[in-house]
Protein backbone atom coordinates (compact mmCIF):
# COMPACT_ATOMS: atom_id res chain seq x y z
CA UNK A 1 0.00 0.00 0.00
CA UNK A 2 1.30 3.66 -1.18
CA UNK A 3 1.83 5.66 1.91
CA UNK A 4 -0.82 8.34 0.90
CA UNK A 5 -3.07 5.43 1.17
CA UNK A 6 -2.04 4.60 4.34
CA UNK A 7 -2.28 7.58 5.44
CA UNK A 8 -5.95 8.54 4.73
CA UNK A 9 -7.14 5.10 5.47
CA UNK A 10 -5.67 5.16 9.25
CA UNK A 11 -6.86 9.12 9.90
CA UNK A 12 -10.01 8.19 9.81
CA UNK A 13 -9.74 6.11 13.19
CA UNK A 14 -8.11 9.36 14.61
CA UNK A 15 -10.44 12.03 13.72
CA UNK A 16 -13.68 9.61 13.73
CA UNK A 17 -14.64 10.97 17.47
CA UNK A 18 -13.48 14.56 16.64
CA UNK A 19 -16.29 17.20 18.18
CA UNK A 20 -16.51 21.23 17.43
CA UNK A 21 -18.02 23.37 19.94
CA UNK A 22 -20.65 25.11 17.92
CA UNK A 23 -19.94 28.91 16.60
CA UNK A 24 -21.72 31.03 19.22
CA UNK A 25 -20.99 28.75 22.24
CA UNK A 26 -18.72 30.19 25.06
CA UNK A 27 -16.10 28.14 26.28
CA UNK A 28 -14.49 27.73 29.30
CA UNK A 29 -11.60 25.21 30.10
CA UNK A 30 -11.18 24.17 33.01
CA UNK A 31 -7.42 22.07 34.92
CA UNK A 32 -7.09 20.29 37.97
CA UNK A 33 -3.86 19.41 39.14
CA UNK A 34 -3.99 15.81 39.41
CA UNK A 35 -3.32 14.07 43.12
CA UNK A 36 -2.15 17.67 44.12
CA UNK A 37 -3.76 16.77 47.74
CA UNK A 38 -0.78 13.91 47.98
CA UNK A 39 1.68 16.16 46.15
CA UNK A 40 1.05 19.36 48.64
CA UNK A 41 1.26 16.79 51.71
CA UNK A 42 3.76 14.35 50.72
CA UNK A 43 6.09 17.00 49.29
CA UNK A 44 6.08 18.96 52.65
CA UNK A 45 6.79 21.77 50.84
CA UNK A 46 3.87 23.56 51.44
CA UNK A 47 1.98 25.09 53.92
CA UNK A 48 -1.66 23.50 54.57
CA UNK A 49 -4.21 24.99 54.09
CA UNK A 50 -2.84 27.85 52.18
CA UNK A 51 0.61 28.47 51.09
CA UNK A 52 1.88 31.70 49.04
CA UNK A 53 4.45 29.65 47.05
CA UNK A 54 1.55 26.79 45.83
CA UNK A 55 -0.27 29.94 45.19
CA UNK A 56 2.14 31.59 43.49
CA UNK A 57 2.73 28.39 41.18
CA UNK A 58 -1.04 28.34 40.35
CA UNK A 59 -0.91 31.82 39.48
CA UNK A 60 2.61 32.30 37.35
CA UNK A 61 0.72 28.82 35.72
CA UNK A 62 -2.01 30.83 34.44
CA UNK A 63 -0.43 34.14 33.86
CA UNK A 64 1.57 31.77 31.24
CA UNK A 65 -1.33 29.98 29.87
CA UNK A 66 -3.01 33.55 29.53
CA UNK A 67 -0.20 35.02 27.57
CA UNK A 68 2.31 32.46 26.15
CA UNK A 69 -0.09 30.00 24.67
CA UNK A 70 -1.42 30.83 21.39
CA UNK A 71 -5.27 31.33 23.01
CA UNK A 72 -7.15 34.47 23.04
CA UNK A 73 -8.51 34.04 26.84
CA UNK A 74 -10.47 37.43 28.00
CA UNK A 75 -10.55 35.79 31.72
CA UNK A 76 -8.54 34.02 33.91
CA UNK A 77 -9.50 32.33 37.43
CA UNK A 78 -7.26 30.06 40.12
CA UNK A 79 -8.49 29.21 43.16
CA UNK A 80 -6.78 25.64 44.94
CA UNK A 81 -5.71 23.46 42.57
CA UNK A 82 -7.49 24.86 39.36
CA UNK A 83 -7.56 26.82 36.54
CA UNK A 84 -10.74 28.14 34.63
CA UNK A 85 -9.97 29.90 31.18
CA UNK A 86 -13.05 31.60 28.81
CA UNK A 87 -12.29 31.34 25.48
CA UNK A 88 -12.84 34.62 23.22
CA UNK A 89 -16.34 34.01 22.10
CA UNK A 90 -15.27 34.48 18.43
CA UNK A 91 -12.28 32.00 18.89
CA UNK A 92 -11.66 29.74 16.17
CA UNK A 93 -8.56 28.17 17.65
CA UNK A 94 -7.92 24.77 16.18
CA UNK A 95 -11.29 25.09 14.59
CA UNK A 96 -12.53 24.53 18.03
CA UNK A 97 -12.16 20.92 18.36
CA UNK A 98 -12.29 19.54 22.07
CA UNK A 99 -9.44 17.08 21.90
CA UNK A 100 -6.74 19.73 20.62
CA UNK A 101 -7.89 22.36 23.35
CA UNK A 102 -7.63 20.37 26.24
CA UNK A 103 -4.88 18.14 25.30
CA UNK A 104 -2.58 21.23 24.31
CA UNK A 105 -3.87 22.87 27.38
CA UNK A 106 -3.19 20.34 30.00
CA UNK A 107 0.08 20.06 28.40
CA UNK A 108 1.14 23.44 28.65
CA UNK A 109 -0.35 24.17 32.25
CA UNK A 110 1.30 20.51 33.35
CA UNK A 111 4.99 21.82 31.50
CA UNK A 112 5.02 25.20 32.95
CA UNK A 113 3.58 24.35 36.39
CA UNK A 114 6.23 21.75 36.58
CA UNK A 115 9.45 24.00 35.75
CA UNK A 116 8.31 26.41 37.88
CA UNK A 117 7.98 24.17 40.82
CA UNK A 118 11.14 22.04 39.73
CA UNK A 119 9.45 18.63 40.60
CA UNK A 120 6.20 17.11 38.31
CA UNK A 121 2.95 18.45 38.69
CA UNK A 122 0.19 17.49 36.01
CA UNK A 123 -3.04 18.94 34.99
CA UNK A 124 -6.20 17.37 33.30
CA UNK A 125 -9.01 19.38 31.34
CA UNK A 126 -12.37 19.83 30.67
CA UNK A 127 -14.56 22.21 28.48
CA UNK A 128 -17.72 23.35 29.66
CA UNK A 129 -19.58 25.01 26.88
CA UNK A 130 -22.03 27.59 27.82
CA UNK A 131 -24.75 28.78 25.10
CA UNK A 132 -25.60 32.14 27.42
CA UNK A 133 -24.00 34.93 28.97
CA UNK A 134 -25.76 34.12 32.36
CA UNK A 135 -24.29 30.62 31.75
CA UNK A 136 -20.82 32.54 32.05
CA UNK A 137 -21.74 33.90 34.50
CA UNK A 138 -22.63 31.99 37.02
CA UNK A 139 -19.66 29.22 35.87
CA UNK A 140 -17.63 32.19 37.52
CA UNK A 141 -19.96 32.78 40.07
CA UNK A 142 -20.04 28.66 41.20
CA UNK A 143 -16.19 28.48 41.25
CA UNK A 144 -15.77 31.44 43.82
CA UNK A 145 -18.17 30.38 45.55
CA UNK A 146 -16.61 26.55 45.68
CA UNK A 147 -13.33 28.74 46.60
CA UNK A 148 -15.48 30.51 49.67
CA UNK A 149 -16.69 27.26 51.16
CA UNK A 150 -13.29 25.28 50.62
CA UNK A 151 -11.35 27.76 52.14
CA UNK A 152 -13.69 27.88 55.22
CA UNK A 153 -13.25 24.46 55.69
CA UNK A 154 -9.65 23.62 54.88
CA UNK A 155 -9.25 26.16 57.75
CA UNK A 156 -11.50 24.58 59.95
CA UNK A 157 -9.77 21.24 59.25
CA UNK A 158 -6.39 22.05 59.77
CA UNK A 159 -7.03 24.13 62.64
CA UNK A 160 -8.17 20.64 64.39
CA UNK A 161 -5.28 18.90 62.99
CA UNK A 162 -2.83 21.29 64.76
CA UNK A 163 -4.32 20.85 67.89
CA UNK A 164 -3.57 17.33 67.31
CA UNK A 165 -6.82 15.63 66.25
CA UNK A 166 -6.76 12.84 63.51
CA UNK A 167 -8.01 13.32 60.26
CA UNK A 168 -10.68 11.33 61.38
CA UNK A 169 -11.61 13.47 64.04
CA UNK A 170 -11.24 16.62 62.56
CA UNK A 171 -13.45 15.54 59.59
CA UNK A 172 -15.74 14.40 62.40
CA UNK A 173 -16.12 17.10 64.37
CA UNK A 174 -16.93 19.98 61.09
CA UNK A 175 -18.78 17.45 59.28
CA UNK A 176 -22.77 18.97 59.41
CA UNK A 177 -21.59 22.40 60.87
CA UNK A 178 -23.26 25.41 59.71
CA UNK A 179 -21.45 28.06 58.18
CA UNK A 180 -21.73 30.17 61.44
CA UNK A 181 -20.54 27.07 63.26
CA UNK A 182 -17.43 26.70 61.34
CA UNK A 183 -16.90 30.52 61.92
CA UNK A 184 -17.34 30.76 65.55
CA UNK A 185 -14.99 27.32 65.42
CA UNK A 186 -12.35 29.24 63.94
CA UNK A 187 -12.97 32.38 66.46
CA UNK A 188 -13.02 30.47 69.83
CA UNK A 189 -9.57 29.64 67.94
CA UNK A 190 -8.34 33.20 67.42
CA UNK A 191 -9.12 32.84 64.15
CA UNK A 192 -11.53 35.81 62.35
CA UNK A 193 -12.71 34.37 58.94
CA UNK A 194 -13.71 37.55 57.57
CA UNK A 195 -10.09 39.34 58.06
CA UNK A 196 -8.11 35.71 56.19
CA UNK A 197 -6.78 37.02 52.85
CA UNK A 198 -9.45 37.50 50.32
CA UNK A 199 -6.97 35.30 47.71
CA UNK A 200 -7.80 32.46 49.91
CA UNK A 201 -11.63 32.79 49.94
CA UNK A 202 -12.21 33.91 46.29
CA UNK A 203 -9.63 33.02 44.01
CA UNK A 204 -7.26 35.06 41.80
CA UNK A 205 -9.09 36.35 38.65
CA UNK A 206 -6.54 37.68 35.87
CA UNK A 207 -8.37 40.13 33.22
CA UNK A 208 -6.68 42.57 30.50
CA UNK A 209 -6.48 46.16 30.58
CA UNK A 210 -5.85 48.86 28.09
CA UNK A 211 -2.71 51.39 29.21
CA UNK A 212 -1.30 54.05 26.77
CA UNK A 213 2.61 54.10 26.58
CA UNK A 214 4.66 56.36 24.55
CA UNK A 215 1.66 57.38 22.49
CA UNK A 216 0.52 53.34 21.77
CA UNK A 217 -1.98 51.38 23.26
CA UNK A 218 -1.03 48.31 24.22
CA UNK A 219 -2.73 45.49 26.89
CA UNK A 220 -1.44 44.66 30.07
CA UNK A 221 -2.59 42.01 32.08
CA UNK A 222 -4.13 42.20 35.46
CA UNK A 223 -3.42 39.88 38.42
CA UNK A 224 -6.56 40.68 40.94
CA UNK A 225 -6.15 38.80 44.32
CA UNK A 226 -8.97 41.32 45.52
CA UNK A 227 -11.70 40.07 43.75
CA UNK A 228 -15.25 40.99 44.74
CA UNK A 229 -17.90 37.97 45.31
CA UNK A 230 -21.44 37.16 45.00
CA UNK A 231 -23.65 39.45 43.20
CA UNK A 232 -21.10 41.99 42.56
CA UNK A 233 -18.48 39.56 41.11
CA UNK A 234 -21.39 38.49 38.52
CA UNK A 235 -21.48 42.43 37.72
CA UNK A 236 -17.79 42.38 37.06
CA UNK A 237 -18.07 38.96 35.17
CA UNK A 238 -20.46 40.57 33.11
CA UNK A 239 -18.64 43.58 32.11
CA UNK A 240 -15.72 41.08 30.31
CA UNK A 241 -18.72 39.66 27.96
N1 LIG B 1 -0.94 22.44 51.60
C1 LIG B 1 -1.66 23.03 50.64
N2 LIG B 1 -2.45 22.25 49.89
C2 LIG B 1 -3.20 22.85 48.92
C3 LIG B 1 -3.16 24.24 48.68
N3 LIG B 1 -4.01 24.53 47.66
C4 LIG B 1 -4.56 23.35 47.27
N4 LIG B 1 -4.07 22.32 48.02
C5 LIG B 1 -4.40 20.89 47.92
O1 LIG B 1 -4.94 20.61 46.66
C6 LIG B 1 -6.04 19.73 46.80
C7 LIG B 1 -6.99 20.00 45.65
O2 LIG B 1 -8.16 19.23 45.75
P1 LIG B 1 -8.59 18.12 44.69
O3 LIG B 1 -8.36 18.58 43.30
O4 LIG B 1 -9.99 17.72 45.07
O5 LIG B 1 -7.60 16.91 45.08
P2 LIG B 1 -6.59 16.07 44.15
O6 LIG B 1 -5.74 15.27 45.07
O7 LIG B 1 -5.88 16.99 43.22
O8 LIG B 1 -7.54 15.08 43.37
P3 LIG B 1 -7.78 14.95 41.78
O9 LIG B 1 -7.97 16.34 41.26
O10 LIG B 1 -9.04 14.13 41.67
O11 LIG B 1 -6.59 14.25 41.20
C8 LIG B 1 -6.64 20.04 48.16
O12 LIG B 1 -7.18 18.91 48.75
C9 LIG B 1 -5.42 20.48 48.97
O13 LIG B 1 -4.91 19.36 49.64
C10 LIG B 1 -2.28 25.04 49.50
O14 LIG B 1 -2.17 26.29 49.38
N5 LIG B 1 -1.56 24.38 50.47
MG1 LIG C 1 -6.94 18.20 41.85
Amino acid sequence: MKFSELDEKMRVFETASDRCVLPGIYMVARLDGRHFHTLTKESGDFEAPFDEKFRDLMVNTTIHLMTESGFNFIYGYTESDEISLLFLLESEDFGRKTRKLNSILAGEASAKFSLLYGKLGSFDCRISELPKKDNVIDYFRWRNEDANRNALNAWCYWTLRKENKTKVQATKAINGLTTADKNELLFQRGINYNDLPLWQKRGVGFYWKTIERNGAERRELVTDMELPMGEKYGEFIKTLL
